[in-house]
C-alpha cells in the first residue's frame, strides 16, 4: 500500500519529480510534474543536466490518500518534432478533452511548446505531430478563465532561451537586458477554442512595482526568471514565478489576465537545490502550493522531489510567505 504523503514531504520517492502543475479534475487531485532522470552529469547554466525524456502523471483521491503513479503518460520518442529535454509541463481541460502542454527542444535545439491530448486526465496523451506554431521558450502554464477563455504563459531565461527572442526572432546571441533596463517578462497568448493553437502572437507581460515602474533586470530579488503560474483569487489574477538566481517564488497581481501585473511579494523562500517551481490550486475551501526541492537526492539540482503545503492569504489578498523548512 502506497504511503499517504504529509505536507512538506516528497509525494513520491520511487522516481525523481519536479515542476508540479496541480489541478483538480473529476474530483481528484492530478499532478503533472517533470520526471527527473537519475543520471550523473555535469551541471551548467544552460540546464543541460535536465535531460528528461518522459512524463508520469500522479494523482490522489484527496490529500489523505496515497499517491498513484499512472506510469508513462508521454515519451519523447512519440513526439516527432522533439529532440531532447522535456521540461516543466502543464495540463488543462476543455470541451471534454484533457490537454497536456510541454516544452522540449526541437531538432534545431530551439525550445518550443508541444501539446498532447487524452480523454483521461492521467493520460496516456497523444501528441500533435508538430509544436504549437508561434511558441518558444519553456514552462507553459495554461489558465482557463471563468468565461472559458484560455491563456498560455511561457518563458524562462538562460537554458530556457527567453532572452534570445527579444527581437521576435530567435537570435542565438540574444542577451538579457542591462541591469538598469526593464526585465524581460513571461509571454502570454490566448489559445484558440481548439486549445492546440494560438489565437494571437505571444506578447510580453509587464511586471511593475507599486508605483507602476517596470521591475528592472538588475532587481534579481523580484524580476521574472521562469516558472509562470496563474491563478485567480477574489477577482484578481495572480501571476507567480521563480526569480531564478535568487531562488524565490514571488507573485504579482492584475485585474487583467494579460497584465500589467503589480509585484506584491514572496510566496516561498529558497528551497534545497537551484531551481524552484510550483503551482497554486484550490482544493475544497483551502489553497495549496505544490513545489519541489532537491532534498530526496541530498541537494543534487537535477534530482528533485515534488511536495505540497498549505498556502494562506492575508485579509487584503496578499499571500503569507512560506518558509519551507520551518515547522
Ligand atoms: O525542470 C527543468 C526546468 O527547471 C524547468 O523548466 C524550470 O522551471 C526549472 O524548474
Amino acid at each position: 500500500m502506497a504511503k499517504i504523503p504529509k505536507q512538506r514531504e516528497p509525494l513520491v520517492t520511487h522516481i525523481y519529480t519536479a515542476d508540479p502543475s496541480a489541478h483538480v479534475f473529476e474530483g481528484k487531485i492530478y499532478i503533472y510534474p517533470s520526471h527527473d532522470r537519475d543520471i550523473d552529469v555535469e551541471q551548467n547554466d544552460n540546464g543541460d543536466q535536465y535531460m528528461m525524456e518522459d512524463y508520469h502523471v500522479l494523482s490522489m483521491d484527496d490529500l489523505n490518500s496515497p499517491v498513484i503513479d499512472h506510469g508513462v503518460a508521454l515519451h519523447i520518442n512519440d513526439v516527432p518534432w522533439a529532440k531532447q529535454q522535456m521540461w516543466a509541463p502543464d495540463a488543462a481541460f476543455k470541451n471534454g478533452t484533457y490537454y497536456f502542454y510541454f516544452p522540449a527542444r526541437d531538432k534545431e535545439g530551439i525550445f518550443r511548446i508541444g501539446v498532447a491530448t487524452s480523454k483521461n486526465p492521467a493520460g496516456p496523451f497523444k501528441p500533435e505531430p508538430d509544436y504549437i506554431k508561434g511558441t518558444f521558450s519553456i514552462d507553459p502554464a495554461v489558465f482557463v478563465d471563468d468565461d472559458g477563455k484560455a491563456y498560455m504563459y511561457v518563458g524562462g531565461l538562460w537554458g530556457g532561451q527567453l532572452e534570445k527572442w527579444k527581437t521576435g526572432k530567435f537570435d542565438p546571441n540574444g542577451k538579457e537586458p542591462a541591469p538598469t533596463e526593464p526585465a524581460l517578462g513571461p509571454y502570454v497568448a490566448e489559445l484558440n477554442d481548439d486549445m492546440i493553437s494560438l489565437k494571437e502572437d505571444l506578447q510580453q507581460v509587464s511586471i511593475v512595482d507599486e508605483d507602476g515602474n517596470p521591475i528592472l533586470a538588475g532587481d534579481e530579488d523580484r524580476r521574472f526568471f521562469e516558472a509562470s503560474w496563474v491563478h485567480k483569487y477574489n477577482g484578481y489574477y495572480y501571476l507567480s514565478y521563480s526569480t531564478g538566481t535568487t531562488h524565490y517564488l514571488v507573485y504579482a497581481i492584475s485585474k487583467n489576465p494579460k497584465g500589467p501585473f503589480v509585484y506584491k511579494g514572496r510566496i516561498l523562500e529558497p528551497v534545497i537545490g537551484w531551481t524552484t517551481h510550483h503551482s497554486i490550486v484550490q482544493i475544497g475551501d483551502k489553497w495549496y502550493l505544490f513545489y519541489h526541492d532537491s532534498s530526496l537526492s541530498n541537494g543534487v539540482n537535477h534530482k528533485r522531489c515534488v511536495k505540497y503545503t498549505e498556502l494562506t492569504y492575508n485579509e487584503d489578498g496578499t499571500i503569507k510567505t512560506i518558509h519551507p523548512y520551518e515547522k
